[in-house]
């Protein structure tokens, strides 16, 4: 066993854990050593089942070579370069490949390096937008109820998850929120998109009226929200969106930090659903979560208003040290050729089929209220302990992890996202843990 392997408690006192339940972990760690396509090895020698990419990013499976080699050789050649006011050409090339995968008009990309800076990137870009064209009034960001945008401050502003946002102040000033989409009364156990709840957009005009549009920058939605523990769209609801807001003259964002780069089966999420954002937000598989980056897509026209005054100028004043890091680039472009090579990014359309009916198969077992698909996304809604909310969902995380297959909780829901090289006969595994664990379970 390697000297990393053997940590005693006391050594885990030092790192404070994000979003993790610190005592509990501390007292029974649970940790991984290695990873290889599917799987993840734990510390005492276990093979767990990846149900989850890590936390939404791993799309192309573990340790993949392409992106392994592209790393090592770029850490051997170019380190870092400054990303402001200099350049290197793998930054460049990525852009361009970024560029030809995205829907069409979404012609620039802005680096960053993960979710919440592509978040606050694109709402920072959304109100000098409006002010390079003459608008400067157009300040109001809107976001929606359990949205989840990342946890820096505009993200937590905009997004509308209670637990995220209550301990933090007053928060950005001049935000307002649709409601959500989930109508379990009348959706529940729809097998992909919801029939109910279109309307629903047309909040969006109610609170267009009670501001003005002249005040209203953007707004900002998940197509599918993820974090929240998955609320689909209902049908027609992202087009109303859309129309709203080009009727009024407001940006809209799609947050496709988790939708992004084949999750749904499409390059993006607005490929699936056939409804072009004005920005979209990315992060997570555009590296394959291996280096973190972020990816902010947005419209030639947003750039190109951008693109005034003297030319020794800075147009946008707006960026960070590891904007474009070359070994970032280089991990996310041996990710591209990943995804090109093994057709990833469109192989969740083949098994989507297989993935819902697999899903589905477990209605019926113990305390399941709702069952949620879309592409390769899953979502099993459990009744909560009287109580004790979050308590059951936890306990089969807790178990699933000892079982050997890794899924996500929140709240009572349980979410699965696995990585896109998954197996039928992976699935059928997947599935058959978390039914077993839901038959073992209070
Ligand atoms: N926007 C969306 C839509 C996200 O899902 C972020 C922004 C923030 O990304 P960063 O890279 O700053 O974490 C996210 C991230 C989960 C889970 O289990 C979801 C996320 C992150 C970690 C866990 O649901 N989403
Ligand atoms: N804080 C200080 C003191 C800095 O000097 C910088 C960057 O120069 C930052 C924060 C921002 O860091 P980053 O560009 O990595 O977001």
């Amino acid at each position: 066993m390697s000297n990393r392997l053997k940590v005693t408690p006391n050594d885990l006192s030092a790192f404070w854990m994000p979003f993790t339940a610190n005592r509990q972990f501390k007292q029974a760690p649970r940790m991984m050593v290695s990873a290889k396509d599917m799987h993840y090895t734990t510390s005492d020698g276990r093979k767990v089942l990846d149900g989850t990419a890590g936390l939404w990013c791993v799309n192309a499976g573990h340790c993949r070579p392409k992106i392994t080699e592209a790393i090592q050789h770029q850490a051997a050649e170019l380190d870092y370069a400054p990303a402001f006011q200099m350049g290197h050409p793998i930054v460049f090339e990525l852009a361009n490949r970024l560029v030809d995968l995205a829907p069409k008009g979404m012609d620039h990309v802005f680096f960053t390096n993960s979710g919440s800076e592509s978040v606050e990137t694109a709402l920072k870009m959304a109100i000098a937008y409006h002010r390079v064209k003459g608008e400067g009034s157009r300040t109001r960001l809107i976001g929606r109820e359990r949205g989840y945008h990342g946890v820096n401050f505009g993200g937590i502003s905009v997004g509308g998850i209670v637990t995220n946002r209550k301990m933090f102040g007053t928060l950005l000033g001049g935000v307002d929120h649709m409601p959500h989409t989930h109508l379990p009364e009348k959706n529940a156990f729809t097998k992909g998109v919801p029939e109910y709840g279109a309307e629903l957009a047309n909040e969006l005009e109610r609170i267009v009226a009670l501001h003005d549009a002249s005040t209203i920058a953007a707004v900002i939605v998940e197509p599918v929200a993820g974090s929240t523990g998955v609320i689909l769209p209902p049908k027609g609801y992202l087009q109303k969106l859309r129309e709203i807001c080009t009727k009024h003259g407001i940006l809209l964002i799609f947050d496709e930090v988790i939708t992004g780069f084949g999750r749904l089966g499409t390059p993006f999420a607005a490929d699936y659903f056939g409804v072009t954002p004005d920005i979209m937000t990315t992060a997570k598989g555009v590296s394959n979560g291996v280096i973190p980056m972020g990816a902010v897509f947005v419209k030639k026209e947003i750039h190109d208003a951008f693109m005034t005054g003297p030319e020794h100028m800075i147009e946008f004043f707006h960026g960070y040290t590891y904007s474009g890091n070359p070994i970032a680039c280089a991990a996310a472009l041996g990710t591209l050729d990943t995804y090109k090579e093994e057709g990833l990014l469109t192989r969740g359309e083949e098994l989507a089929p297989y993935w819902e009916d697999a899903l589905h198969s477990l209605k019926g077992e113990p305390n399941v209220i709702d069952i949620r698909n879309i592409g390769l996304i899953g979502a099993i809604e459990l009744a909560p302990i009287a109580g004790q909310p979050t308590k059951r969902a936890f306990s089969a995380f807790v178990k699933a992890f000892e079982r050997g297959a890794l899924i996500r909780t929140t709240g009572d829901i349980i979410a699965l996202s696995p990585p896109l090289i998954i197996t039928k006969g992976q699935i059928n595994e997947l599935i058959d843990h978390v039914r077993d664990v839901l038959r073992s379970i209070d």
